[in-house]
């Protein structure tokens, strides 16, 4: 029981792991997640999805695609046209999760807008501040799928209930 402190800290500050059904689980910090082509995204109005409770205005943030991470760790290729069955997961740091599926992040204008974002209003984001925040801009009401301190990208590749 010594180690519980230990194991229950954040393993590494503000990195990103994209882990199960990709080609090549991959590993990002904030540093490296600024040399990919940036995004810059609409200031936007965050809003709960539950109560309708306006949160704040966000001014513009910059990020990533995620599209772009997943691509880099490879979409599940064992059998043909099985990427198209894969569920995205993202957790953060506290456990919160929310989904994302290939065709809304490939085959719909609303991936264009999922970002993993490491700026916001031309000011660095820290840990401290939520980074590295994942949201979807094109949701209409964008607090559900902005999560702060994201931790992980699972992939999962559905099918049928047996
Ligand atoms: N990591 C994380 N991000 C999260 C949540 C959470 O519980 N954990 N809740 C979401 C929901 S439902 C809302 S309404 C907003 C709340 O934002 P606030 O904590 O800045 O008020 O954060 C969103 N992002
Ligand atoms: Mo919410």
């Amino acid at each position: 029981m010594d180690n519980v402190n230990v194991i229950a800290a954040p393993a590494v500050d503000a990195a990103l792991l994209l882990s199960g059904r990709f080609q090549r689980p991959l590993s990002f910090g904030l540093d490296q997640l600024s040399r990919y082509e940036s995004v810059l995204a609409t200031p936007f109005d965050l809003r709960c999805y539950t109560t309708n409770r306006f949160i704040r205005s966000v001014e513009p943030y910059r990020g990533v695609r995620l599209t772009t991470l997943i691509t880099e760790a490879g979409l599940p290729n064992s059998v043909p046209g099985k990427f198209k069955r894969t569920v995205f997961v993202a957790v953060g740091h506290d456990g919160y999760v929310v989904t994302f599926s290939w065709h809304e992040l490939f085959n719909t204008p609303v991936g264009e807008n999922v970002l993993v974002a490491y700026e916001c209003g031309g000011r660095a984001l820290t840990p401290e501040d939520g980074a590295p925040i994942l949201f979807s801009g094109s949701d209409i009401l964008p607090a559900p799928r902005h999560v702060k301190r994201l931790a992980r990208i699972e992939a999962h590749v559905l099918g049928p209930l047996a």
